[in-house]
């Protein structure tokens, strides 16, 4: 049996990752931070047999302490803050956790245990505004982020790069494309254009306010994304892989998408307020994974409509 840490397991992404790798016959183990709320701790793994330990990324004697303990065959550092706009807000706080953190893990791999497999949670926010002529982002796409979160990210993939190069660690960057599901943090754009279609629909708000509506994604799942993390660190070489779907909507193609499909007219009841707007911003995000396709054999299940359709439901059935 293999054993599995990850840091992150309380998130979308992380609560994912632990049902794959539980449903593969792992021992999954997890790192999470005390909450004021305690029911907020583990609300999305408390239906999952995983053993969590309390730790912060910004405590690396607590995380030491528990890699020791736990001695991982693969250790998936999916913890971050990860809201872009907010990261603008406390850019301090978001360098430590996304950057600084994520070598001290790769000195604890390199230390304690070398043959355990590292895989870090990198992002197509490394990019920024850089895309190739033929309109894709691609692992050879030259990376100049626009955020301190996506500035973070960068950092935290180039010590993964070195690790792996100077140490050999099998060390892996996954370069994950903006992936949704009904997980999702409520403050992520999906999340909140259909939480609040959802809401309106049924008398519960009156309008939707967004920041720029004219900025592109490249939306996938995190089910199937949590399947080419578990592939990146199971394939025979250590390596940086684009995860995607190729294809890019704008959030103004959402907000008609979603209204559309409860019936309603978009354009009645989206408003804009700058305070969700971002000092600089990412346009667009469109990414190859060809790479992943071929090397892994990695290919996304769900369309982004039976995504959209997913999330839809899940707000109609909690907000009954
Ligand atoms: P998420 O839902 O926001 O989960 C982030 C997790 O990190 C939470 O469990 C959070 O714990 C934990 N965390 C934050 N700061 C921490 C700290 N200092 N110490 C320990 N744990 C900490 O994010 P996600 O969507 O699952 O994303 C997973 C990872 O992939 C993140 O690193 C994200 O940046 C990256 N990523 C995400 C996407 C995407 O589209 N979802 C795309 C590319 C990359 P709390 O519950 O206590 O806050
Ligand atoms: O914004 C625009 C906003 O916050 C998407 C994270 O998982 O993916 C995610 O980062 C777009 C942006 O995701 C609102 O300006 C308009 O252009 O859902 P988001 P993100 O910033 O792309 C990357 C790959 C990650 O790695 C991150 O961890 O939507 N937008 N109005 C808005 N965004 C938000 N959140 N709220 C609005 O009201």
């Amino acid at each position: 049996m293999k054993t599995a840490l990850i840091t992150g397991i309380s998130g979308q992404d992380g609560s994912y990752l632990s049902e794959l790798l539980l449903s593969k016959g792992y021992e999954v183990h997890g790192i999470v931070r005390r909450h004021s709320v305690a029911e907020s701790q583990a609300s999305r793994i408390e239906h999952l047999d995983v053993t969590t330990h309390y730790g912060d990324l910004l405590d690396p004697g607590s995380i030491e302490r528990v890699f020791c303990d736990v001695m991982p065959d693969e250790f998936y550092n999916l913890a971050a803050m990860s809201h872009v706009r907010v990261s603008f807000d406390v850019p301090e706080f978001t360098m430590k956790t996304n950057g600084l953190a994520v070598f001290h893990l790769l000195e604890m791999v390199r230390n304690y245990r070398p043959l355990c497999k590292f895989y870090q949670a990198s992002s197509s926010e490394m990019f920024g505004n850089s895309i190739d002529v033929d309109g894709y982002q691609r692992e050879s796409t030259p990376m100049h982020p626009v955020s301190p979160y996506g500035i973070a990210k960068l950092h935290a993939y180039n010590l993964v790069r070195h690790y792996r190069k100077a140490y050999g660690l099998f060390a892996a960057n996954g370069i994950l494309f903006n992936h949704e599901s009904p997980r999702r943090g409520s403050n992520f754009v999906t999340q909140k254009i259909i939480k609040t279609a959802v809401q309106i629909k049924h008398g519960l708000a009156d309008e939707l306010v967004l920041g720029n509506i004219d900025s592109q994604r490249d939306w996938g799942h995190s089910k199937d994304y949590v399947r080419a993390m578990h592939a990146i660190l199971n394939h025979n070489k250590s390596g940086d892989f684009v995860v995607a779907t190729g294809r890019t909507q704008s959030i103004r193609d959402l907000c008609s998408i979603v209204f559309g499909y409860l019936n309603m007219d978009a354009s009645e009841y989206v408003k804009h307020d700058p305070k969700y707007t971002r000092p600089e911003e990412l346009d667009i995000l469109r990414g190859d994974a060809s790479k992943a396709h071929k090397t892994l054999g990695w290919e996304p299940e769900y369309s982004f409509l039976e995504m959209v359709d997913e999330m839809i439901k899940h707000w109609e059935k909690k907000l009954k």
